[in-house]
Parts: C-alpha cells; sequence; structure tokens
C-alpha cells in the first residue's frame, strides 16, 4: 500500500510536469518552428515545403500525445470493458487535415503557417496517403477508430506496419503497372515506436507435453513484433485513442556475427531477413508456396502479438489477482473479417497452455470475448488454408482446431443424428471446419446411427457401402477409361471456425446479412439463430463531409443554423424544407462547381486531357473487379458514344448531356481479366478523348493511382456515381455513402447498402435499374440452358468494339460476355443481361440533369437523407450488441 502511494505522487509530480500542445496561431508557429530545428529529419538550410509539414505534423503529434497518454491513464485507472478491432488492413488516409479539425485546431495551423509563409493546404499535400489496405474493408475500420475515439469508446485498432503498402499505379499504353508504394521513406511523423513493448511470435516447431501434462510447443522459428503507436482523435472530445501497428524483427541473438566475420554476410543476417519480410508488403502474391506461408505467417502475428498484449493488460490491470472468467468482461475482440480468425485457437492456447486453464473454461471465455464480420458471400473470397501449411507453420492451433472441429461434428451428430444419414452427411459438409478430412474416430460408426432407435451395425456398413459403389458406378458411366483419382486437400475453412468460436456473426448491410443467413452460413442459423445480426455499415461524417468538402460544409451549417450535424448526423434532414429554395440551391450548385474545378486540375495533371467544368461528372471509383461491372459503365459509354456518331451535331447536342465519365481504381496485381477492363476503359478514353466530332459532349477519364486522398477531392465533385454490382454480389459498398452524404445522386443495382439508401433518400432520388439479387440464381441458370435472349443493342455494342473502333485485342473481355466455350465464363455478372435497363435508366438520367433544379433538389435530399450511414450510428450498435462496451468521458 505504501509503495503504490508513493508511486502515485511520483506519478502525479510527473504529470503536472507534462507539456499541454499548442493551441492559438503563434504558440502553433513557434511549435512548428521549434520541430523544424530540434526535431530535424532534413539538413538545416532550407526551410521548404516537405520539412514543413513534417515540422507541422510533429507538433500536431505533440497535442495528440498529451491527450493519447491521458486517455491511456484514465482507462488504467476505471478500468472499463475495452474493444479491440482487429484487422489485416487499415486505409487510413492523410492524417494531418483530419487531426487538425477534430482537435478543433485547423484555423490556429492555417494562421500560424501562413505566418511562416506557407498554406495549410499546400503543406497537408504534402503527406504521402497511407495506403495499409486494399479497399473498403481497410477503409471501413480506419472510418471505425475515428468514430470509436469521437464517442469516447474505450476501444483499440490492432494491425500490422507494412514497409510498402498498396502498389501504386501507373497507367502505360499496356494497362496498368505495379510499383512499390514507399510510404515511410521520409519517415512517418504519426507513429510512436514503443520498443518496450514486443512479444516473441513462433512459427513451426512442434508440440510436446510437459510433465506437467501441459502441452507445449517448442523449437521452430522466433521472431519479435514491436508496437508502433499511432494516436487517433476523437472529433471536439479529449478521447484520443490507438491504432497498434506490428513491425516484426529478429531477436537481437539470431544476427550471427561469426559468420558475417568469416565472410558469410547473407547467410549471417539471413533471419534477420526473413523476420523482416513479413511485414514487408500487404496482401503478397499468394499464388506460390511461399506466398501463401507469408501471408498466413502475416496473420497469425497480428492475432498472435495482439492477443499476448491484450492479455498482458488484462493481467496488469486486474492488479494481482487475476480471476480469467472476467476476461470477456473486460475484452471484446471483434475480427475484421476471416483474416484474423487465428485469435480463437491463439487465445486457447494461452489460456490453456500459459495460463493452465482447461479446455472447457478456455472455450467459454474465447467463445463470450471474440465475434466475427463477414463482409463477402462470393465463395473464392472465403478463406481456406491448407490443413498440412497449418500443420507445419502452427502445430499447436491445428490440434487446437481439430478439436474445436470435433466438437463440432458433436453437436451436429447429437442434433441431426436421429435423422436419416443423406442428411447428417450434408450437415457435416457445410458446417465442419475441417474440409476433406475423414470423421474423427469417435463418429466413424455414430454417423448412420440413429439417436433414440439403435440400429444394428451392418446397417451403417451398408449404407456406406452402398454410397461408395454409387459413387463408383457415377464414375465409370461419366468416363470409360477411370482416371486416377487425385485426393482433394484437406482445409481448414477459417469461416467455419469463425462463426463456431465467435459469439456473433455480423453482415454489413441488410440485404447482405439476409444472404449470409439464408445462404453461405444457414444450417448454422439453423443451430445458433441468436448468433446472427446486421451491421450497416457508415463512413466518418468527419473526413467525408467535413473535412473534404468544406464548401458544402459551410452551406449545411448556415442553413441548419448548427455547426452540430458533424456529430449529429439525423440534423442533415433538416435540410429536406430547403430542398426547393433557390437560394439554397443557387449556393448549392456554387459550392458543387468549385469542387468540380479541383477536379479539373487534378484530371489535367494526371491525364493531360482538359475537361469541361459544366459537364455532368460522372464517377465509378472502387476496386477493378468483374462483379463490380466496370464493364457495363464502359460498354454503356461506348454506346452511347456509337449513337452520337450516327447523329448530326445539332442532334447530338439536343439528344446528350455533356458529361465526364470518370473511372478510378487498382486491379489486383495477378486478376487478368480486371487488368484487361483497366486497358480497355484507357482504349475507349483515347479515342473518344480524340475525337473533334466529340469535343466537351464526352470524356473518359482513368485517374491513375486512385486512393483515398484521390476520393477525398473526386467524391465532393461528383454528381452521378456507379454503383452497379450484380445483385446480391457487393455487401455493402461504403463509398455509395459518402457520394451521398456530398449530394452526389446515384445509379444503382438493389445491391449492397444501395437498397437502404434507396430507401432514406426516397426511390425518386435514386436511378435504379438491373435484376434483384433473389433472380439471379435462375438467370444464371437460363443461361446455362441456351434460353437467354441477348437484347439487340447488347449485340449492337459488342459488334462496334470488335469492329475495331479502339484498338483491337479485345476478344477475350467480350468473349467473357458470351456462352463462348473458349473463355468459360458465359457472362457470369450478367452485363449483357442488365445492359438494356441500364441504358434506359441512363437516359433517365441526362432527362433529370438538364433540369438544374430538380436536380438540384435531388442532390440536396440526398444529403438530408444520408444521416443512417454516419459510422457513428454502426459503432453505437456494435457497442451495444456485439461489444457491450459503455462510453468513457475524460474527466
Ligand atoms: O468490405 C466492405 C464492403 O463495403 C464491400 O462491399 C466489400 O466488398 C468489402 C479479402 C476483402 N469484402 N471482402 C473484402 C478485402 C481484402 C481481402 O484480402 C477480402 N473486402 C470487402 C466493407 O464492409
Amino acid at each position: 500500500k505504501v509503495a503504490d502511494v508513493v508511486i502515485d505522487s511520483q506519478q502525479e509530480a510527473f504529470r503536472s510536469l507534462r507539456p499541454f500542445g499548442p493551441t492559438d496561431a503563434a504558440s502553433v508557429a513557434s511549435s512548428i518552428k521549434y520541430h523544424s530545428e530540434f526535431t530535424p529529419l532534413f539538413s538545416p538550410e532550407k526551410f521548404e515545403l516537405p520539412k514543413a509539414f513534417f515540422a507541422t505534423a510533429q507538433s500536431v503529434r505533440d497535442a495528440l500525445i498529451v491527450n493519447w497518454n491521458a486517455t491511456y491513464e484514465y482507462y488504467n485507472r476505471v478500468n472499463p470493458k475495452q474493444a479491440y478491432y482487429l484487422s489485416m488492413e487499415f486505409l487510413q488516409g492523410r492524417a494531418l487535415s483530419n487531426a487538425v479539425g477534430n482537435l478543433g485546431l485547423t484555423g490556429a495551423y492555417a494562421d500560424a503557417l501562413k505566418s511562416l509563409g506557407f498554406d495549410l493546404e499546400s503543406v497537408a499535400s504534402q503527406e504521402p496517403d497511407p495506403a495499409l489496405g486494399n479497399g473498403g474493408l481497410g477503409r471501413l475500420a480506419s472510418c471505425f477508430l475515428d468514430s470509436m475515439a469521437t464517442l469516447n469508446y474505450p476501444a483499440w485498432g490492432y494491425g500490422l506496419r507494412y514497409k510498402y503498402g498498396l502498389f501504386k499505379q501507373r497507367i502505360t499504353k499496356d494497362g496498368q503497372e505495379e510499383a512499390a508504394e514507399d510510404w515511410l521513406e521520409l519517415s512517418n511523423p504519426w507513429e510512436i515506436v514503443r520498443n518496450d513493448v514486443s512479444y516473441p511470435v513462433k512459427f513451426y516447431g512442434k508440440v510436446v507435453s510437459g510433465s506437467d501434462g501441459k502441452k507445449k510447443w517448442i523449437g521452430g522459428e522466433d521472431i519479435v513484433a514491436v508496437a508502433y503507436d499511432v494516436p487517433i482523435p476523437g472529433y471536439k472530445t479529449k478521447t484520443t485513442i490507438n491504432l497498434r501497428l506490428w513491425s516484426t524483427k529478429a531477436p537481437s541473438a539470431d544476427f550471427d556475427l561469426s559468420s558475417y566475420n568469416s565472410g558469410k554476410h547473407t547467410e549471417a543476417a539471413e533471419a534477420l531477413f526473413n523476420a523482416e519480410k513479413i511485414c514487408y508488403v500487404l496482401y503478397p502474391g499468394d499464388e506460390s508456396n511461399e506466398g501463401k506461408a507469408l501471408r498466413l505467417k502475416q496473420q497469425y502475428t497480428l492475432c498472435s502479438a495482439s492477443l499476448q498484449d491484450i492479455v498482458a493488460r488484462f493481467e496488469t490491470r486486474s492488479g494481482g489477482s487475476v480471476n480469467w472468467e472476467e476476461f470477456p468482461e473486460k475484452v471484446a475482440v471483434q475480427m475484421n473479417d476471416t483474416h484474423p480468425t487465428l485469435c480463437i485457437p491463439e487465445l486457447m492456447r494461452i489460456l490453456m497452455d500459459l495460463k493452465g486453464l482447461s479446455w472447457e473454461d478456455a472455450w467459454k471465455i474465447t467463445q463470450r470475448t471474440v465475434a466475427y464480420t463477414n463482409h463477402t458471400v462470393l465463395p473464392e473470397a472465403l478463406e481456406k488454408w491448407s490443413l498440412d501449411l497449418m500443420g507445419k507453420l502452427l502445430p499447436r492451433h491445428v490440434e487446437i482446431i481439430e478439436k474445436i472441429d470435433e466438437e463440432l461434428v458433436s453437436t451436429i451428430v447429437s442434433e441431426y443424428g436421429a435423422e436419416d444419414p443423406d442428411l447428417l452427411k450434408e450437415k457435416l459438409k457445410a458446417m465442419r471446419i475441417l474440409e476433406n478430412v475423414e470423421l474423427p474416430s469417435a463418429f466413424a460408426d455414430v454417423i448412420v446411427k440413429p439417436k433414440n432407435k439403435p440400429v444394428a451395425k451392418e446397417d451403417a456398413q451398408t449404407v456406406v457401402k452402398k454410397e461408395l459403389e454409387e459413387e463408383e458406378t457415377a464414375g465409370k458411366e461419366a468416363k470409360v477409361i477411370p482416371e486416377p483419382t487425385v485426393k482433394p486437400p484437406k482445409m481448414v475453412r477459417m469461416a467455419n471456425l469463425a462463426v463456431v468460436g465467435g459469439h456473433a456473426v455480423n453482415g454489413v448491410a441488410e440485404i447482405h446479412s439476409e444472404i449470409v443467413k439464408k445462404d453461405v452460413f444457414n444450417e448454422f442459423v439453423k443451430l445458433w439463430p441468436d448468433k446472427f445480426q446486421n451491421k450497416t455499415n457508415g463512413v466518418t461524417p468527419r473526413r467525408w463531409i467535413s473535412f473534404c468538402n468544406p464548401y458544402l460544409s459551410d452551406i449545411i451549417t448556415n442553413w441548419i443554423g448548427t455547426e452540430d450535424w458533424v456529430l449529429n448526423t439525423e440534423k442533415l434532414a433538416e435540410l429536406k424544407k430547403f430542398a426547393d429554395n433557390e437560394d439554397l440551391q443557387s449556393e448549392w450548385r456554387a459550392a458543387k462547381k468549385k469542387n468540380k474545378l479541383k477536379v479539373v486540375s487534378l484530371i489535367k495533371e494526371r491525364t493531360g486531357y482538359t475537361v469541361n467544368p459544366d459537364a455532368m461528372f460522372d464517377i465509378q471509383i472502387k476496386r477493378i473487379h468483374e462483379y463490380k461491372r466496370q464493364l457495363l459503365n464502359i460498354l454503356g459509354i461506348v454506346y452511347r458514344y456509337k449513337k452520337m456518331k450516327e447523329m448530326s451535331a445539332s442532334e447530338r447536342e439536343k439528344a446528350f448531356v455533356p458529361r465526364v465519365c470518370i473511372f478510378g481504381g487498382k486491379a489486383f496485381a495477378t486478376y487478368v481479366q480486371a487488368k484487361r477492363i483497366v486497358k480497355f476503359i484507357t482504349d475507349v478514353g483515347s479515342t473518344i478523348n480524340h475525337d473533334p466530332e466529340i469535343g466537351d459532349l464526352l470524356k473518359v477519364i482513368f485517374v491513375p493511382d486512385y486512393n483515398v486522398s484521390v476520393a477525398e477531392l473526386l467524391i465532393p465533385a461528383s454528381e452521378l456515381s456507379q454503383h452497379i454490382s450484380t445483385a446480391g454480389m457487393e455487401a455493402s459498398g461504403t463509398s455509395n455513402m459518402k457520394f451521398s452524404m456530398n449530394g452526389c445522386i446515384l445509379i444503382g443495382t438493389l445491391d449492397g447498402a444501395n437498397v437502404e439508401i434507396r430507401e432514406e433518400v426516397g426511390e425518386e432520388n435514386f436511378f435504379l435499374f438491373g435484376a434483384k439479387a433473389d433472380e439471379i440464381v435462375n438467370l444464371r441458370k437460363e443461361r446455362a440452358e441456351g434460353k437467354f435472349v441477348p437484347d439487340p443493342i447488347f449485340e449492337e455494342v459488342k459488334q462496334y468494339v470488335r469492329s475495331g473502333v479502339f484498338g483491337s485485342n479485345y476478344d477475350e473481355l467480350i468473349g467473357s460476355l458470351e456462352g463462348n466455350e473458349g473463355f468459360g465464363r458465359a457472362d457470369y455478372f450478367l452485363v449483357g443481361k442488365d445492359f438494356p435497363s441500364y441504358v434506359e435508366c441512363q437516359e433517365k438520367v441526362d432527362e433529370a440533369y438538364r433540369d438544374q433544379k430538380k436536380w438540384t433538389r435531388m442532390s440536396i435530399l440526398n444529403t438530408a437523407g444520408s444521416f443512417k450511414f454516419s459510422s457513428d450510428r454502426t459503432i453505437h450498435e456494435y457497442a451495444k450488441d456485439i461489444w457491450n462496451i459503455k462510453q468513457v468521458e475524460l474527466p
């Protein structure tokens, strides 16, 4: 007790010595000058833009550190239940404007920089855009952090500190090229390396039973994960939470000095490279076995280091009397998709092997702690790992997974064992975690034995025998010469593990959560209906309205009469009553125009093309994927161009509204079809943009290297945006929300969050087209049966492309839209089916745009109807329904 008091008063004294961050223009300016001198990253003689950025960021960081420390200390004192968001991706975007905005210091920083001869915007644009994510999933994680901090929820993010972010995209005459994104080249002013926070992480080795009967994982390869903390400030609150990113290195003993001294330099440093390469790149190509192993090592590093850290914090905060049953009352772990599913066996391992708990206790604690968010229903995206690979890399975890699988089998057998064996087989096939793996020996003969009615053993054997015979005959009938059968590989199905091991499973939009329940995890829903939930995604209104669109924000604030909408987005609904007001309408259009002018410069700078700011800005920006159907968009443009070419100049001008069609997005480096689409879009652009007959009536722009910063410029300038995935395939989408908030009207299918956006903004303010999700299966079936009759305009547009107007070599691309055996795609994404209704819908868009009053009204009503899509709403729901955490306000 006495010792406690001494430490406390020491800490109190230390705390009172702590400096406070700058608050007004004068102190900001002196802080920036201080850092340019004493936190140097550049040589002293010049003070230019890059240096101004780093000195400014360092000064902002001071303010963040003060708040971060206060938040951490307070949580340590009150020991609230804390949520941890584990994600392989955080797509943070630039931090400077966001941080000064959240701190309420934008004015002070702008004035201070002015007094030093700079402007805030140019200084901010010096910051590299950290891209530790692919797209929506990673950006969602970052929006969630902003909301957690803003709403004073005790919550942290855990991720990996990749040395290289998502590749830089260059567009050449051959299409997309990738280059390394060296975002740390000039160092990262936002991170604080915690050299005192590091954990060992093991791979390979073997499992032995200790003399105490406990399992021990020994040998193998040991690395160390080191914490890099990124402070995450909330908006208008002192709460500053943490994004803890792990970097990997070798234990210092692993540098082989004697080999090095004897000239074997590479060998001496091998262990260092092996450890460090784990965090080199986001999503290393996993076509090779080495690539697969590396990705699995990444996932395990995230899970292991984070859980060790969480467990250590729980122990510290328990203050000497650890009661493990209380763990789920202090800790909630959210797994962002299946990528961190190893959390489940890892927490089991820590609790049993290191803390001595029984299987039963460890399992109860694990289940109550962990929850899983599903982000996709595409079967190819549901992660599976080779059991062999996992068994080598993580032998102890595979033992644990096998036991979880065995208990699951037992549950399934006791639930369905009484019914017919076919049913049981089906259930096991759908639900087991292990795939292509024999049943655990204890169940080998239970499988066909009904629960209450004892059945002779021969029956079971007869059934199995009959099945085998049937399979054999089927094989013989299909092929005259039986081919040697290759055993299907044994796999671990991570989604099934996540569903079994977690207490909650959620989809990310209403329609998606329904598909998850009806389709992907239907069998699990029958077993555990209460596990399944919906949490419709959201985005932070700070970054995605307030900071990226200051012109519109000022207008909103003036008309609503308060700035509160940034926190309480339901206030945006007050704009509804002014939707037809001519003054608001003209201010609204003027703001859009100013944002469009910025994009005109961006396009000029990045592509060399000059576009007309009075044309409609029509935008599709997202990862390039067949299901997102950039191909539908570009074929629509091709059709429009063809029609224009068939008309006289005056007819053309009467028939079409001038448009600038903007694309942006990256194709995964090995996704051949996606890269063909990029190439095709740029080819179409080269033809149309240079056609003197067409002029400003139509431009097709591909903005290279799409990222968060580019989105922040394009979204405020957009008038129409495209969210046109094949219905049922886009889990949610989040850019649709950002566009709608910024007064952009959507053209889209009934998919993902489009459904809810349309409900909120009103169906007359949304351009809907295309087949519905529940029609898709039948449409594909019809197609396979050769019953699909393509619309003549779809034939016409394909024919036009084939005629060579845009170049040649589109056989594979166009072939994929047909029942072309050679390419075998048979228009899986139903571009041909939806094409006529898409074209018709685009005609309605032109018509609506001609009436600018009507269009502006639609635009205002989009902003007014977007209140539901703030990530603040989403985070409140997670906190209440899944994490069971309470807001904790700092004194
Ligand atoms: O997650 C977003 C959704 O809004 C999008 O609709 C959805 O497509 C996206 C493997 C993914 N789903 N799955 C991924 C990302 C990286 C990876 O390695 C899968 N991304 C989504 C947020 O809910």
